[in-house]
């Protein structure tokens, strides 16, 4: 009975992880360290929360920088190009983004970050559901 408890705690903890899984990505720009997280794992068509942290060389996180967020998809039959652009909002520690993509599909996604007149980009490509 006592396995058949611990058995099922642990399908409850794995379905929770696997639930609570947002998409996780680590890249870098210029010298500085950049976690990307998204609310939704794939990306949707419509909004996503974006969380941006920024950490430096020494991983420490930096919290003085203007941070945009850039997101387009190159031209396709019956579609032109789509461009947006947002502002991420530093809280905390964490820059905070709303993202929306217009539709399914491959989009690039830039995180721009400017600090002490220098710009440094992150880019990345989702492949939005
Ligand atoms: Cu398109």
């Amino acid at each position: 009975m006592k396995s058949l408890v611990v058995a099922i705690v642990a399908l409850i903890l794995v379905a929770g992880v696997a639930y609570a899984k947002e998409y996780e990505l680590n890249k870098k720009a210029g010298d500085y360290n950049v976690l990307i997280k998204i609310d939704k794992n794939p990306p949707v068509a419509g909004k996503n929360k974006m969380e941006i942290v920024i950490t430096d060389a020494s991983g420490k996180a930096v919290t003085d920088a203007k941070v945009i967020v850039e997101l387009s998809m190159p031209p396709m039959p019956g579609m032109p190009a789509a461009n947006y652009k947002s502002n991420a909002d530093l809280k905390g520690d964490k820059y905070k983004a709303v993202i929306e993509p217009s539709m399914a599909g491959p989009w690039n996604l830039a995180v721009k970050i400017t600090r002490g007149g220098k710009t440094d980009t992150a880019k990345l490509s989702l492949d939005v559901k």
